[in-house]
């Protein structure tokens, strides 16, 4: 038996199945090995297919889910009417609240009224506000002063029910928890379905300090809901944008520092700075804006008392369509000339009152829901 000339060489890695084959001593045993192999190779070749058509097919599937999920991101300055619209919604789609919720509306109601007759007590100590001693009923006060502008927005609604409020035992209505105020401060969301679609409604807090958190929210945006308060024309941010309510003594108050540059700032300015901040944002591009021109009630209600164009001095026009036709077209023209042919959706609204949001959140929705559409590739 002579010595082999070659030796049945051990495959390494970097040989080839066929060299393998070559170098075999044992032929016929390799070729076995061979149509094993190639067994194997057919069966592995198969069970890849069926992988990827199953994940084609879950792909798919998820693709048709994301058309029915649709996230909507609730925009815009403080106090604009941000999470009414959450309320709202919940009252129309979701049942409402539950008896624990109940329960703290009605502490919540009690801090908010605290906080307009502190507001009260200082316009009366900066002799801003008169009060005549012999009238008993704060209703006065707001029938004298409706536009003291650091009075929060609920005192319209609140002071001239007053008595009914306070009350032992009264128990919130749903119109008193849509007026109610909660600064938000973090980021929430709640999902319902809409016409077929989940809703993905997310809110956050407007205030200066939590605009940093916004940022976490934008993926996967198919609508902003940008809302601005009409009824800050005649208002800073100073109040607005901290939650917190100071003891403010007599001494402070003369020795008051000026407001600094933050705290004066005009809230409408400061909203529609933001609202083409947003338009700009890389994240939002494809992301459709409906703007939610909110609290008109109280624009309308303000106006022959604060004049608008005190406020904003372009503004030339005398009835209320031209004052609100006007605002409009300031927060319009806050896209940039890149942005010309993309729309902006801008609706008036009162987001405490149900039946105006429940006809604007459909048309939002519907804008949302082809957005949603055409991102997705299903059309
Ligand atoms: N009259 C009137 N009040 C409104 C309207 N929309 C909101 N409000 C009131 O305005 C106050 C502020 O509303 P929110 O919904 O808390 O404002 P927000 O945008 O969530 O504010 P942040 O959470 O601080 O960002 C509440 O007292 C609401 O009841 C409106 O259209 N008309
Ligand atoms: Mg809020």
């Amino acid at each position: 038996m002579g010595i082999p000339i070659s030796k049945a060489t051990k495959p390494t890695s970097l040989m080839s199945k066929q060299d393998y084959i070559r170098n075999d001593e044992n032929a016929p045993a390799n070729a076995n090995n061979a149509a094993k192999d190639k067994k194997m190779l057919i069966i592995d070749v198969k069970a890849q297919v069926h992988i990827s058509a199953d994940i084609d097919r879950q792909l798919q599937k998820e693709k048709s889910e994301d058309s029915s999920r649709v996230k909507i991101l609730l925009l815009g300055g403080a106090d604009a009417g941000k999470s009414t619209i959450v309320k709202q919604m919940r009252i129309l789609h979701m049942n409402g609240f539950d008896a624990e919720e109940m329960r703290n509306f009605q502490k919540v109601l009690r801090s908010n009224l605290f906080q307009i007759f502190h507001e009260m007590a200082l316009g009366v100590q900066e002799c801003i506000l008169t009060i005549d001693d012999s009238e008993k009923c704060v209703r006065a006060f707001i029938e004298q002063h409706p536009n003291y502008s650091s009075l929060p927005d609920n005192a319209h609604y609140y002071l001239p029910k007053l008595s009914a409020l306070l009350l032992p035992g009264y128990e919130p209505t749903a119109e008193d928890i849509l007026h109610l105020r909660v600064p938000t401060t973090s980021v929430s969301e709640i999902n319902f379905t809409f016409e077929k679609s989940t809703i993905r409604l997310i809110d956050v807090g407007g205030q200066r300090t939590y605009r940093k958190k916004w940022i976490h929210c934008f993926d996967g945006v198919a609508a902003v809901l940008f809302v601005a308060s009409m009824a800050a024309y005649d208002q800073t941010l100073e109040g607005v944008d901290s939650s917190v309510i100071k003891p403010v003594h007599h001494n402070d108050l003369l020795s008051a520092e000026p407001d600094t540059e933050l705290n004066s700032e005009n809230r409408m300015r400061d909203s529609a700075h933001l609202l083409a901040e947003m338009l700009r944002s890389k994240f939002l591009v494809s992301a459709a804006f409906i703007l939610f021109l909110n609290k008109r009630d109280l624009f309308l209600k303000k106006l022959p008392l604060r004049p608008l164009r005190e406020y904003l001095p372009k503004y030339k026009g005398s009835s209320d369509k031209e004052a609100e036709e006007f605002v409009k077209a300031f927060f319009l023209k806050k896209k940039s000339k890149k942005d010309v042919g993309r729309a902006i959706y801008p609706h008036f609204t009162c987001a405490t009152d149900t039946h105006n949001v429940e006809f604007v959140f459909a048309a939002a929705c519907a804008i949302a829901l082809k957005e949603n559409l055409n991102s997705s590739g299903i059309e």
